[in-house]
C-alpha cells in the first residue's frame, strides 16, 4: 500500500469551521522544536477542587453563547466517576457544579448511569452530545443530548458492551452521524483499536469500519489506541488527536498521537505520525491516581487562526491543557507519517 505524494502548502491549510476568538491560547515557547506545548500555568484543575470531588480529569468543553461549558469527569470522594457541568470566561477557571449532570430518558424520567467517565462534547448542527463511557453490563458506550445546557436527555446506548472512547464527528457525512469507538472488554483491555460505524438518527448503528490499529514503528501506542477529542475538519482531512498506550513493567503509559483522516470517507487514514506529540513529561502528568497519563478529550480551535487548545486529563487526577495549530500539526504528521499495514480494512482490495 502506498500513500499519494505529499505535496501539500501546509502553510495554506485551514481549519474549516466557527471563529474563537476568545479560545485560550500561548505562543509557542521560543526556541521549542516541540509539536505541541502546554500551557504555562497548568493544571488548569487541580485536586479537590469542590466539596465531595476528588479530582477531574478526561473532560470534554465546548464554547456555548459566549462562555465555555464542559462536561466533567469528577471522580467522587468514594471513587466512583460522574459527570458534572462547569463553566467559564475564559476556558481555563472553571466553575465546576457540585450535584451531578441530571439525565432523563427519553420517556422524561430519571435516569443516572451506575458511572460515567471520559466524556465527550461534541455539537451537530444545533444540538450538543456528549458520549461517555457507562455500565451496560459492563463499559459500553452512553449519549445524551441536550440544546440548552439545562435539560439533558440520554439516548438508547449506540452499540452493545464492551466499548469505549466515543467520538462523533462534528457533522454529518453523506446524511449519517459517524461515531468513532474502541471496542475493548470491560477492564483495563489491554487491546483495541479505532473503529467507525454510521447512523442515519442516531438509533440504528452499521456500516462499520476499522479506521487505525495500535502498533506501527514505535512503542508508544504498542497496545491500544483510543480517539480523542472531536476530529477537526481541515481542508485536507479530519485532524484528530487519539490516545496510545504501550506497556512497561511498572504499568501502562498513556501519550498522545495525530493523524489525518480522509474528508469524505474518515475510515481512510491520510497520514498518521509514527511518533507521539505529548507524552507523560510534567509533574502532574507523571504522578496522580493513575502515574504516566496524558488522555486528550476535547480541543477549543479558531479557524480564522489555525489556533487549537487542546484539553486533557493528566494523571487521572488533572486537566491540563496544550496547544498547537493547524499547520504546525500538519507539517508535524507529514514529516513523520508512517503506513500501518492494519490501517487497511481487512478483504478490501
Ligand atoms: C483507561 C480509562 C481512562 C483512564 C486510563 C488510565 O482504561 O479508564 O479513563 O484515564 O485508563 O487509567
Amino acid at each position: 500500500m502506498s500513500k499519494l505524494s505529499v505535496d501539500l502548502d501546509t502553510d495554506n491549510v485551514r481549519i474549516v469551521g466557527d471563529s474563537l476568538p476568545e479560545m485560550p491560547w500561548q505562543d509557542k515557547p521560543e526556541g521549542s522544536e516541540a509539536p505541541v506545548w502546554r500551557h504555562s500555568e497548568n493544571p488548569v484543575i487541580g485536586r479537590n477542587p469542590v466539596p465531595g470531588i476528588a479530582r477531574i480529569f478526561n473532560s470534554a468543553v465546548a464554547p456555548y453563547e459566549g462562555r465555555f461549558v464542559g462536561v466533567f469527569r469528577a471522580e467522587t470522594i468514594n471513587g466512583r466517576p460522574h459527570l458534572h457541568l462547569g463553566w467559564s470566561d475564559d476556558g481555563l477557571a472553571w466553575d465546576i457544579e457540585t450535584e451531578r449532570l441530571h439525565l432523563v430518558d427519553e420517556e422524561g424520567d430519571d435516569y443516572q448511569p451506575n458511572y460515567a467517565y471520559d466524556p465527550r462534547l461534541v455539537r451537530v448542527e444545533d444540538t450538543y452530545y456528549i458520549i461517555w463511557c457507562t455500565d451496560f453490563y459492563g463499559a459500553a458506550l452512553g449519549i445524551a443530548q441536550t440544546k440548552d445546557f439545562k435539560s439533558f436527555v440520554r439516548l438508547e446506548n449506540p452499540f452493545l458492551p464492551f466499548n469505549r472512547n466515543g467520538v462523533l464527528f462534528p457533522r454529518k457525512l453523506n446524511g449519517n452521524y459517524v461515531l468513532l469507538s474502541r471496542p475493548s472488554d470491560s477492564g483495563h483491555t489491554p487491546f483495541g483499536d479505532i473503529f467507525l460505524s454510521e447512523s442515519p438518527d442516531l438509533v440504528y448503528w452499521g456500516k462499520h469500519r476499522h479506521v487505525m490499529s495500535k502498533g506501527g514503528q514505535g512503542w508508544w501506542q504498542s497496545v491500544k489506541i483510543g480517539g480523542g477529542p472531536a476530529p477537526i475538519e481541515t481542508t485536507v482531512g479530519w485532524l484528530m488527536f487519539y490516545h496510545g498506550v504501550t506497556g512497561t513493567c511498572n504499568g501502562l503509559v498513556y501519550s498522545m498521537g495525530v493523524t489525518v483522516l480522509d474528508l469524505d470517507d474518515p475510515s481512510k487514514v491520510k497520514y498518521r505520525s509514527s511518533n507521539f506529540v505529548l507524552t507523560p513529561e510534567e509533574w502532574y502528568e507523571e504522578r496522580g491516581f493513575v502515574p504516566n497519563v496524558v488522555f486528550p478529550c476535547a480541543t477549543l480551535h479558531d479557524a480564522d487562526t489555525g489556533r487549537i487548545a487542546i484539553y486533557y486529563g493528566a494523571a487521572d487526577t488533572y486537566v491540563g491543557v496544550a496547544y498547537t495549530t493547524v499547520s504546525d500539526m500538519l507539517k508535524y504528521v507529514i514529516a513523520t507519517d508512517e503506513v500501518v499495514a492494519d490501517d487497511h480494512e481487512l478483504g478490501r482490495m
